[in-house]
């Protein structure tokens, strides 16, 4: 690991990157052209964007296969074709509102009219409200439990996203707790309405009515959070960024702070956040392109760091989902100035796994900043360019080949890449409809 690159893995440990060039005594956090000068890296750790998505710590690790080998294996039940559950989750009230609207609908059930006996009267009055505060408190419990879609059922995508922002089990576990509640409700209210009931004055109905409104009030009192955490669960799913499996999506990817989002502003109406560190995106945002009455859908991503599976964070898990289990064409951004703080020859060995890993989506390579281009190819003091190979020293000059050279500085390539992008995402169209055919052969007729 070099030392940039080590830095940039602790970078939320660092206090500022002025602070560390001040006093840096190595040459950690520089970088040396060909000619031997050097050159700092502007800085890369600031404070954190840390509303939109909290790392959590999850097991999820994406896989290589794509949605289409999930579906050729039989993986992919009919249920989870289709994104778009987090929108039609049932609307979570408080449990607070739950509870207080409950007990004024309860206090106003009378008893039935035709018992003139006082005690009788008192006991099914006590007994009426009981079991009317049992089924106000249950009945919206039991439509959260039955109508927050299972996990297994979603689309591995939407899956994904939501073990990745709510972490390992904590949505079955949230769901389980409201379940828990329910029942306990309805085992304390018919326990208490039949006490009820069995009163044999009307003092003691009016008492037996009290506790089993206090011991309903105490249970949801003490247990209700798990309501309020269905609640903000909802409101975190509901957020998440709507994807239309049918319109053709260009995904940018590439290793943090090369430029991806700020070529998604050019690009679509997305309008994420642009800042001179990594993980600046931190979380999937969209951004849609219109081109000829098309509409296209544009993805960003949180960057990818030259590691193994197991060791990304979840911003980068986050990014394999989306390339993993949506059908999109991939912008893949390359910045050979040295500016995002990693090497070449790392961005290479990412570029060439996800490559390899991808190589069935519709492909696009651009080489990013070019205005900071220099003449001879940026090298980091801590590579080791003996061991480059043919292709390496080609990478380190021009970028794969084919890719466009773009800076959104001087706007030099812009026209080109939009117009790439736009084949690009035609030739999407020709491929979903491919794919939608090979799936429903009826639409053929
Ligand atoms: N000189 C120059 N700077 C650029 C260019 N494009 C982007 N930048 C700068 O590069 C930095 C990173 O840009 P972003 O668009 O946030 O990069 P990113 O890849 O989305 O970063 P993460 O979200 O952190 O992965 C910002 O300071 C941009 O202003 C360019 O063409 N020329
Ligand atoms: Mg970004």
């Amino acid at each position: 690991m070099n030392g940039v690159y080590g830095l940039m893995q602790q970078w939320q440990l660092l206090p500022s990157s002025k602070f560390l060039l001040r006093n840096s005594k190595h040459l950690h956090g520089k970088y040396l052209s060909r000619r031997g000068c050097v050159y700092p890296i502007v800085c890369f750790c600031k404070s954190l964007q840390t509303n939109a998505y909290e790392v959590v710590k999850g097991s999820y690790l994406p896989t290589t296969q794509t949605a289409q080998n999930l579906k050729s294996k039989g993986e992919v039940s009919i249920e989870n074709e289709n994104v778009g559950a987090f929108q039609k989750l049932p609307m979570v009230m408080p449990s607070v509102d739950i509870l207080y609207s409950s007990l004024r609908k309860a206090k106003k059930i009378a008893p039935t009219k035709s018992i003139t006996n006082v005690a009788k009267r008192e006991r099914n009055k006590g007994a009426k409200q009981l079991d009317a505060l049992m089924k106000e408190l249950a009945a919206p419990l039991r439509d959260y439990v039955d109508n927050f879609p299972k996990k297994k059922y979603l689309h591995p995508y939407e899956r994904s996203l939501l073990e990745l922002t709510l972490g390992d089990g904590n949505y079955e576990e949230v769901l389980m707790k409201v379940d828990t509640l329910r029942k306990k409700v309805i085992s304390v209210g018919k326990e208490h309405a039949s006490l009820c009931a069995k009163s044999l004055s009307k003092r003691e109905a009016e008492e037996r009515l009290n506790q089993g409104k206090e011991k309903l009030e105490e249970i949801f009192h003490h247990e209700g959070k798990a309501i309020d955490e269905l609640l903000d669960i909802a409101k975190t799913l509901r957020a998440m960024p709507v994807v239309d499996l049918k319109t053709p999506t260009l995904c940018l990817v590439g290793a943090p702070n090369v430029g991806k989002s700020s070529l998604v502003r050019i690009l679509s109406t997305g309008k994420p956040e642009i800042c001179n560190y990594p993980f600046t995106t931190r979380g999937i945002l969209m951004g849609h392109i219109a081109l000829n009455y098309q509409r296209f859908q544009v993805t960003d991503t949180p960057g990818l760091l030259r590691r193994h599976d197991e060791n990304r964070n979840n911003l980068e898990k986050l990014t394999l989902a989306v390339l993993s289990h949506l059908p999109t064409a991939i912008l893949y951004v390359h910045d050979l100035s040295g500016e995002c703080g990693m090497s070449a020859s790392d961005q290479y060995s990412i570029y060439k796994e996800i490559k390899e890993r991808f190589n069935d989506q519709l492909w696009l390579d651009v080489i990013s900043k070019s205005d900071l281009l220099q003449e001879s190819p940026v090298v980091f003091v801590s590579e080791d360019t003996t061991v480059d190979d043919d292709e390496m020293v080609q990478y380190r000059k021009e970028g794969p080949d084919g890719a466009i050279h773009v800076s959104v500085k001087s706007e030099r390539g812009l026209n080109e890449l939009k117009q790439s992008v736009h084949k690009l995402l035609v030739a999407q169209i020709d491929r979903i409809k491919n794919e939608t055919s090979v799936t429903c052969p009826e639409n053929l007729t």
